[in-house]
C-alpha cells in the first residue's frame, strides 16, 4: 500500500541552534540519559534495568557493538546505551486498540520519531488487502498465512528476507537456514549499508572481512588514527578505551571533515577525575579532511614513509614485508608515481601536513586505525580500505599487540549474523557444512544484497518481503523509490519491536511479528533462555534479559523462525532438524551452530558463567593470511575523491546525538549545538554566502545524479542553514529525513554500498515557508 509520507507537512518551529561543544559526556549527559530512562519506564525499572547492561550474565546492550571491557563498571553503559534500553523497556504499548484508533493513512503522516514513541508491539496484526486498518490476528494464523505465501511462490528467488543487525546469533542462524531450505539466498542485510566495504577490502587484502584488534590492543596502541567516526554520539564506551589507551601514553589523531565533540575532549562519568577535571583531551591532532579525500591521505602518508625509507629502511618492517606481504613492488611504484597536488586537492591538506602525520605513523610502535561510515559509504570506499591497509602493511602493523585494523561495528550483533550465516553470498565452505548438518541441499547461486533487493522489488520480481527487524523503508536509500517498490509487493512482513514506517508502507497486505528484544525475559519450554552475540573485536558472550515482556505469549525471533520452518520443512523436503526442540531450548541450535561454523567447538561451555570467547582471527592469531596468494596483499588503487561540480555541495548524511539509525531519540544534537528540530543542513559560512543564502535561511536540498539517462533531481524540502566548522564545499544533514535524496544507483564499488557519504546536492530557496524556526 502506497502512502505518502509525512515530509509536506513539517513542524521545525521550536529549532534553535547554539554553539557546538568541544567536551563529550560527562554529568550532563548522564542526567539526560535517566531521564529518558525513566519517562520511558520508571525509576524503579529503570535502576532494575541499567544495572543489568553488559554485566556478566546480564543482557548485551542493544546500542553499538562496542566490546565491554573484562573488568565491568557498576554501569556499564553510556547515555546512548541507555537511551537504547530505555526506548526497548519502555511501559508505554501498541495494541490492538492502537491500531483500531490509527488507520494506516493516519499513521503515515506521522514521523518515525511519533511512530517509535507509541511503544512496544504487543500482538501480530495483518492488513487484508485495500483494508484501511490493521487487525489482530492469532499467532499460529499468521504464522500459517506467512508460510502459505512462501510455498505459493513459482520460484524461492521471488522472496527477499531481510535482516537488521540486533538478532542474535541462534535466530540468525536459524533464520538463514529457512531462506536457504526455502531455495534462495537472498539475505540483504543492513551491513550492506553499513561495513560492507570494510568486508570486501579486508577479505581480499587480509583474508578475513573483520577487525584484527581485540580491547587489549586499543590499551596498548601507541597511536590511533581514528577516521571517519563519531563515537561521542555512536560509540561512546570507546571514549573510555581511548582514554586509557592515552593514559598509558598512546598518541590520537582524528580525521574527520567535522570537528566532533568526543573526539577532542571526553569527561568519563564512570571516573571522578572525569567529572572533576573537565576530562581528558582525546585527539591531539584533528586532521580536518574533505569529504571523501581519506584515499588521498592514506596515499600520502604511504608515499612519504616510502621515500624516507629510500635513507632509512628501519622506516619500513622489511621482514614482515619479504615474509608475509605480496605486492609491494608494484604499490611502492604506483605510490612513487602519484602527484603530490593531487593528494593535495584530495584531501584538503597541505603536503607538510601530510607529510607531519606520515612522521607520525613512522614514529609509532604500534598503529590502529579505527573507521566507520565516514570510511565505508563512498563510491571509492573499497579503494580507501584497502589504503588503509596498505600503510599497516608498510609497518608490520598487523597481528601484533597495539596494532591492527578496526572496523567499528554498528548493530549490537551485526558481525555475529554475518558469521553465522546473514549473507547473500555464502562461501562454498559454509553451504557444505549446513548440507551435511541439515540433509539437504541449500542454493548456491548468490542471492540479492539491499540495493539488489530493491531494484528487483521495484521492477516487480519479489512477491514476499520479509523483514527481520530494522526499517527497510526509512533505512534505505531513494526514499521514494523504496516505497513505491515495496508497495509492488503481495505480503511484506516485519518482526519488530516498536512501530516504525516500514509498517505504514507495505505490501499490498502486510503482517507484523511483535517479537522479543534484549532486554525481555525469554521463557521457553525449555526454562529460560539465553541468546549469544559477536561484539566488533569477534568476542561471543551470552545475553540474557530479565524483564518481564511486554505482553504474556509474545513470540521470541527464534520461536517465530523455529515455528515457520515447522510449518515449511515437513522431513521429506528441505532441512532436517527437530523445530520443537529447538524452539525449547536454544542449546540445540548452538550444538548445531558449533558443526557448522568453524570457531565455535564447545560453544556452551565457553559462554557458561558469563564467559566470553574469541572466535579465530588468523591474522591475529598466528599472522595467517587466507587471501589468493596465502600473503597479505599491498593493492595498487588508482586516486580517486569526489570532484564537485561548481555551485554545488556535497552532502554526507549522517546521525545526530539523539537518534538510533531511523528511531528517533528527541529532536537534539547537544554536542553540535542543534537543539529542537532535525531539518538542518550543516555548511560552512561561505559556501552558504556565496550560494546568496544567509545563516539560518530556509532552503531545500536538490540532489544531481547523472544516470544512464541524464540527469536525475531529488528534493528535500525545508532545511534550515546552519554556519558550521566543515571544510568548503562540504556539507552534511540527518538521515533518515536525507535519503529521499541518495540515488539508488548511487553505490560504491566491489561493496555496493550506498554512498551516503557523498550526494552532490544544490541549494535552492525552499518552495513551501512550512518550517518557521526562530533562531
Ligand atoms: N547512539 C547511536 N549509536 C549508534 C548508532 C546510532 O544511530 N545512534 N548507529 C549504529 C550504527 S548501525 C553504526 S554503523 C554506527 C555509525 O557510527 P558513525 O560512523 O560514527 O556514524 P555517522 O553519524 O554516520 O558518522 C560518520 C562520521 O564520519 C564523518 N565523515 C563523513 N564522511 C567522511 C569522510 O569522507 N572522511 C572522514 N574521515 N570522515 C567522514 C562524519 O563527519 C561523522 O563524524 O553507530 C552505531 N551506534
Ligand atoms: N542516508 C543514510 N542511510 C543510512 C545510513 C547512513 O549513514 N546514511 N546508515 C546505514 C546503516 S550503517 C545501517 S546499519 C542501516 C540501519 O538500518 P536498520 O537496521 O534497518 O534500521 P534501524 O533503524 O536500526 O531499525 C530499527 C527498528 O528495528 C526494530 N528492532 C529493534 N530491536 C529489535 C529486535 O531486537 N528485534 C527485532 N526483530 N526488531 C528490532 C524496531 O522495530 C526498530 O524500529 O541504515 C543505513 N542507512
Ligand atoms: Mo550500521
Amino acid at each position: 500500500m502506497a502512502t505518502k509520507a509525512p515530509r509536506e507537512n513539517i513542524d521545525e518551529s521550536d529549532l534553535s541552534v547554539r554553539a557546538p561543544k568541544t567536551v563529550a559526556v560527562g554529568v550532563p549527559a548522564v542526567v539526560h540519559a535517566l531521564q529518558i530512562a525513566q519517562q520511558q519506564m520508571g525509576v524503579a525499572r529503570t535502576a532494575q534495568t541499567l544495572l543489568r547492561v553488559n554485566q556478566k550474565d546480564g543482557f548485551d546492550c542493544p546500542g553499538c557493538a562496542w566490546p565491554e571491557e573484562d573488568k565491568r563498571h557498576v554501569a556499564e553503559f553510556c547515555e546512548n546505551g541507555a537511551k537504547a534500553v530505555a526506548e526497548e523497556a519502555t511501559l508505554r504499548r501498541v495494541g490492538p486498540d492502537f491500531f483500531a484508533r490509527h488507520s494506516i493513512a493516519d499513521l503515515a503522516a506521522h514521523d518515525d520519531w511519533w511512530l517509535g514513541q507509541q511503544g512496544r508491539l504487543t500482538h501480530p496484526v495483518i492488513l487484508d488487502e485495500g483494508a484501511s486498518h490493521y487487525r489482530p490476528i492469532a499467532w499460529d494464523d499468521a504464522l500459517r498465512e506467512i508460510a502459505g505465501a512462501l510455498s505459493a511462490l513459482d520460484d524461492p528467488d521471488e522472496a527477499v528476507f531481510y535482516t537488521s543487525g540486533r538478532t542474535s546469533n541462534e535466530a540468525a542462524f536459524l533464520y538463514q537456514l529457512l531462506v536457504r531450505g526455502l531455495g534462495t539466498n537472498n539475505l540483504p542485510d543492513c551491513s550492506n549499508m553499513c561495513h560492507e566495504s570494510s568486508g570486501a577490502a579486508l577479505s581480499e587484502t587480509i583474508g578475513i572481512g573483520k577487525g584484527t584488534v581485540s580491547i587489549d590492543d586499543i590499551h596498548a596502541a601507541d597511536l590511533l588514527i581514528v577516521a571517519g567516526q563519531n563515537p561521542g554520539t555512536n560509540h561512546p564506551r570507546m571514549l573510555s578505551a581511548l582514554e586509557k589507551a592515552k593514559q598509558r601514553g598512546a598518541r590520537i589523531i582524528a580525521v574527520n571533515p567535522l570537528p566532533e565533540a568526543g573526539l577532542l575532549r571526553f569527561e568519563n562519568p564512570q571516573t571522578p577525575r572525569g567529572i572533576a577535571f573537565g576530562g581528558t583531551a582525546l585527539a591531539d591532532d584533528f586532521v580536518q579532511i574533505r569529504l571523501g579525500g581519506d584515499q588521498a591521505l592514506f596515499q600520502g602518508i604511504g608515499k612519504h614513509l616510502l621515500e624516507r625509507a629510500e635513507t632509512d629502511a628501519a622506516i619500513l618492517d622489511g621482514a614482515f614485508i619479504e615474509t608475509y606481504t605480496s605486492g609491494f613492488a608494484a604499490y611502492r611504484d604506483a605510490l612513487s608515481a602519484l602527484a603530490w597536488d593531487d593528494l593535495v586537492t584530495a584531501t584538503g591538506l597541505t603536503e607538510d601536513r601530510i607529510r607531519a602525520l606520515g612522521d607520525v605513523v613512522a614514529g609509532s610502535s604500534a598503529t590502529i586505525v579505527c573507521w566507520a561510515m565516514g570510511l565505508t559509504q563512498h563510491k571509492h570506499s573499497v579503494p580507501t580500505l584497502r589504503e588503509v591497509v596498505n600503510v599497516l602493511l608498510l609497518r608490520g602493523d598487523i597481528g601484533r599487540p597495539g596494532a591492527g585494523v578496526c572496523p567499528v561495528r554498528g548493530h549490537s550483533n551485526v558481525q555475529g549474523d554475518r558469521t553465522v550465516g546473514i549473507y547473500e553470498k555464502p562461501s562454498t565452505a559454509f553451504l557444505d557444512a549446513l548440507a551435511a548438518e541439515f540433509s539437504f541441499a541449500p542454493p548456491r547461486e548468490h542471492g540479492f544484497d539491499t540495493v539488489q533487493a530493491i531494484r528487483a522489488m521495484r521492477d516487480g520480481a519479489v512477491r514476499v518481503f520479509f523483514g527481520m527487524g530494522g526499517n527497510f523503508v526509512s533505512a534505505t536509500p531513494d526514499t521514494a523509490v523504496v516505497e513505491a517498490a515495496m508497495a509492488r509487493v503481495d505480503l511484506s512482513v516485519q518482526v519488530s519491536t516498536k512501530l516504525n514506517r516500514s509498517h505504514v508502507v507495505t505490501g499490498r497486505r502486510a503482517i507484523i511479528l511483535p517479537t522479543l528484544g534484549r532486554t525481555d525475559r525469554d521463557r521457553r519450554g525449555g526454562g529460560e533462555q539465553r541468546v549469544t552475540v559477536e561484539d566488533s573485536m569477534g568476542a561471543v558472550h551470552a545475553s540474557r534479559g530479565r524483564l518481564a515482556p511486554p505482553e504474556e505469549g509474545l513470540l521470541s525471533e527464534v520461536a517465530i523462525v523455529a515455528r515457520l520452518c515447522a510449518l515449511l520443512f515437513d522431513g521429506a523436503t528441505g532441512p532436517r532438524a527437530d523445530w520443537t526442540s529447538l524452539e525449547g531450548d536454544y542449546a540445540g541450535i548452538r550444538q548445531h551452530i558449533s558443526r557448522v561454523v568453524p570457531g565455535f567447538e564447545d560453544y556452551e561451555q565457553r559462554i557458561a558463567k558469563g564467559r566470553t570467547f574469541f572466535l579465530p582471527n588468523p591474522p591475529r592469531d598466528e599472522r595467517r593470511f587466507d587471501t589468493v596468494d596465502g600473503r597479505a596483499r599491498f593493492t595498487v588503487n588508482p586516486l580517486e575523491y569526489p570532484r564537485i561540480p561548481e555551485g554545488r555541495l556535497l552532502l554526507q548524511t549522517l546521525r545526530s546525538h539523539d537518534q538510533y539509525n531511523t528511531t528517533i531519540y528527541g529532536k537534539d544534537d547537544r554536542y553540535r549545538g542543534i537543539h529542537g528540530g532535525r531539518r538542518v543542513v550543516l555548511a560552512h559560512i561561505d559556501d552558504i554566502r556565496e550560494q546568496g543564502f544567509a545563516d539560518g535561511d530556509l532552503v531545500d536540498l536538490v540532489s544531481e545524479w547523472h544516470g544512464p539517462d541524464g540527469l536525475q533531481e531529488r528534493r528535500a524540502p525545508s532545511f534550515r542553514l546552519v554556519a558550521y566548522d566543515t571544510p568548503r564545499r562540504n556539507a552534511a544533514a540527518y538521515y533518515p529525513e536525507t535519503n529521499v535524496l541518495v540515488p539508488l544507483d548511487s553505490v560504491a564499488d566491489v561493496s555496493g554500498t550506498p554512498t551516503s557519504k557523498s550526494v552532490v546536492i544544490r541549494l535552492e530557496p525552499a518552495r513551501s515557508p512550512a518550517a518557521t524556526g526562530a533562531r
